[in-house]
């Protein structure tokens, strides 16, 4: 007998045994016990007021290693005599009840039964859970509500409130928040304690701060304001800022400060968490972290990425940042947060999480997508990895979440998961596996193909993949409860069906050409045509932010699969073989930079406009470096826009040349201005930069780079 249990506790010790309770319960033990979880026992067990009873025990731990006396640690004893809790605090109560619930079943004749077990649990990180800090359209209140209580059932404790567009967290981050705002903020706070959460909430100032002793207060008061509302653990965000506020003796101050006059002068509120400027080890090449280590107070946690902004998370990256820092760095995990590939939804595993790790880090939150219930499939990892770090198994959680998640349509939700986990490329070169399971038949057929074979066995499993993908959108429609995730997630539902018919008829159309059937060939290729373009009407029509716009599924394997089917069925029937065909357009427009965090940095090309993937994070430019666009010779720039916000004008200069060797100044361009259109570009340049000429470092945030061409 084993038992399934999410996470999975640390320690079980189990009999062969079921059995059926031959009395309701009656609560002994400790006075008032913790009333939420109450209710959860109440909900997995008959209760009885009278008569004869079984005891359901409730007492303070005993056995004191360093483990059990976390929060949350319990021990549970269920005998056929009682049920005995031993507990450190309240939410030792709680997800000792929330264990139970999860233990009860139901024998043939509909009676409840419970195995004979011991169960020892324990967190292997003190603080786990999320931290909403994208960029994009903040959560609902009601996805928060919905998070809050998933986050109680799974044993997570740490919800921080960080929304990059809330305006109040970060760009008026002085003001007090709206009467309507500040009752939900209060609801939120209490629907976490229900759920022994600790709502976090942050302030993210470090844009516009002045170092002195009204902004510092200003911070203080703006805690009160949160305080009042029932917020109980704070922190302060210093990501993606540049200038001034990026001082790290003065960031220690700031927070010793609210240390010193906020935090201690208080007796209920958690530690102090900081993310700071240098969060990751990519962008650690001065004292930044050391100055941390040294000055600030030993009980304010550090946030920290990674190796880079968005990465896997490895004992070596943490023991590397735990020297600097001189504690153990709390871990902001940039998974499955899609603010930077908006078109993509990361629906795969939670994986890349070092399963030695579980001594070196104090806090581990990940950063969720823009869409929240769909991040549950992520986030359901998280809470498995963060609470048993060693047993913990990426695919069997990703695969529990997912029959959580969607339980009647599981197998379908599966289908579209597995095959929408991929970010595509992007800056960070953060890829994600995707279509695992197909990946070498999808290679192998389609090489296949371009050598005048047709694996037919790779042709029937590929088939019957795509006619479950084509399938699995209805299924998740009519059979899927959760109506949220469904609205979240629709316009990829609707391209996944896209998708499947689209594939089984590029299958068709290389088994027509393979057959000799010309005819044939052709209405399938059409067919082929017909799907594609109603996918690309899909990816015109929903999901139009101004980063990354559009509706990507399958983006990895399949749709490159379909695309080279119909490329190589094209160049066959118009007998091209040696030649590319009309569809693929050859482009010389590039980006050109010097900068190493732009190099990877995807551009857009749109009939006439080539532009840089607006960045989220702040770049560093050393003397000399540039960051520029070159286009198509054929081509005469119309004109050249820059939104550089954040960014220094001294010493910064705009640059136009005919080869990419020889440079002339734009003197047009306003030297105080972050944000310009020029359209009086020389008509033989084909490439403008923005050169660092200052003679030191500057600091730029690349919002908008693009050039307007027109065909000469
Ligand atoms: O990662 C951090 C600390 N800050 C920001 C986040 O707000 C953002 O969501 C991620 C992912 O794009 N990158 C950041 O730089």
């Amino acid at each position: 007998l084993s038992l399934e249990l999410y996470p999975q506790p640390q320690q079980i010790v189990i009999s062969n045994q079921q059995y059926v309770p031959s009395h309701g319960y009656t609560l002994q033990g400790i006075s008032n016990p913790d009333a939420d979880a109450v209710k959860i026992l109440k909900e997995a067990l008959p209760f009885v007021q009278s008569g004869k009873s079984l005891p359901l025990e409730v007492k303070k731990l005993k056995v004191r290693t360093p483990e059990m006396e976390r929060s949350g640690a319990y021990i549970l004893d269920i005998s056929k005599k009682k049920i005995t809790i031993e507990i450190v605090d309240d939410r030792s109560l709680f997800y000792a009840a929330q264990t139970l619930k999860q233990l009860v079943g139901y024998n043939e004749a509909g009676k409840r039964t419970l195995p004979l077990c011991t169960i020892t649990d324990y967190p292997d990180v003190l603080h786990r859970g999320t931290v909403e800090g994208f960029y994009g359209t903040p959560w609902s209140h009601d996805d928060r509500i919905s998070q809050l209580r998933f986050y109680g059932q799974f044993k997570m404790n740490t919800y921080i409130y960080g929304p990059k567009d809330d305006p109040f967290h970060s760009a008026s981050w002085r003001e007090p928040y709206p009467a309507d705002q500040a009752k939900q903020i209060k609801e939120l706070t209490t629907e976490a304690a229900r759920n022994k959460v600790d709502f976090v909430w942050a302030i993210h100032p470090g844009q516009d701060i002045k170092w002195n002793a009204t902004d510092s207060n200003n911070v203080i008061t703006k805690f009160e304001q949160m305080y009042d509302l029932g917020v109980r653990a704070f922190a302060v965000f210093f990501d993606d800022i540049s200038g001034e506020g990026t001082n790290a003796a003065k960031q220690a101050g700031l927070m010793n400060f609210i240390q010193k006059e906020f935090i201690e002068k208080k007796s209920d509120i958690q530690p102090l968490i900081m993310c700071p400027t240098e969060y990751n080890r990519s962008w650690a090449r001065t004292d930044y972290l050391d100055i941390l280590g040294e000055q600030l107070h030993p009980a304010v946690h550090i946030m920290w990425t990674g190796n880079r902004v968005v990465d896997d998370i490895t004992l070596e990256g943490l023991e590397w940042v735990n020297k600097r820092i001189r504690r153990p760095a709390y871990i902001w995990w940039n998974f499955p947060v899609s603010d930077y590939c908006r078109d993509h939804l990361l629906m795969g595993p939670a994986y890349g999480l070092d399963t030695q790790a579980s001594n070196a880090m104090s806090g581990f939150v990940a950063n969720p997508m823009e869409r929240a219930e769909a991040s549950k499939v992520a986030l359901f990892g998280v809470a498995m990895y963060s609470w048993n770090i060693h047993s913990y198994d990426p695919q069997l959680a990703w695969e529990k979440a997912c029959e959580y998640l969607v339980p009647k349509a599981a197998i379908a939700f599966k289908t579209f998961c597995e095959n929408n986990s991929d970010p595509g490329p992007n800056g960070h070169l953060y890829r994600r596996e995707e279509s695992t399971r197909y990946q070498a038949q999808a290679d192998k057929f389609l090489t296949g193909y371009r050598n005048g074979q047709f694996r037919e066995r790779d042709a029937n499993q590929l088939g019957a993949l795509f006619a479950q993908i084509q399938a699995a959108p209805e299924l998740i429609y009519n059979q899927g409860d959760n109506k949220a995730l469904i609205k979240e997630i629709n316009p990829w539902l609707m391209q996944f069906e896209l998708l499947g018919r689209c594939g089984s008829n590029a299958l068709r159309m290389a088994h027509a050409w393979y057959e000799k059937d010309r005819q044939n060939t052709w209405q399938r290729f059409l067919e082929v045509s017909a799907v594609m373009d109603s996918m690309k009407l899909v990816n015109r029509t929903f999901n139009q932010n101004p980063y990354q716009k559009g509706v990507k599924v399958g983006s990895r394997v399949l749709m490159p699969l379909i695309e080279g089917l119909y490329r190589q069925t094209s160049r066959n029937l118009l007998s091209t073989a040696d030649t590319p065909s009309n569809e693929i357009r050859v482009s010389t427009a590039s980006t050109i930079t010097n900068i190493d965090q732009l190099k990877n940095q995807p551009w857009s090309e749109d009939e006439n406009l080539i532009a840089y993937v607006p960045m989220l994070e702040v770049v560093k430019v050393e003397p000399n470096q540039y960051l520029g666009l070159g286009w198509e010779i054929q081509k005469d720039a119309e004109s050249f826009t820059f939104n550089l916000p954040q960014s220094n004008v001294d010493g910064r200069v705009f640059e136009w040349s005919e080869d990419g060797k020889t440079w002339t100044i734009l003197s047009d361009i306003p030297a105080d201005r972050t944000k310009f259109t020029i359209n009086t570009i020389p008509l033989n340049a084909h490439f403008v930069r923005m050169r660092n000429n200052s003679g030191k470092q500057m600091e730029v945030k690349v919002t908008a780079f693009s050039v307007k061409t027109k065909e000469v």
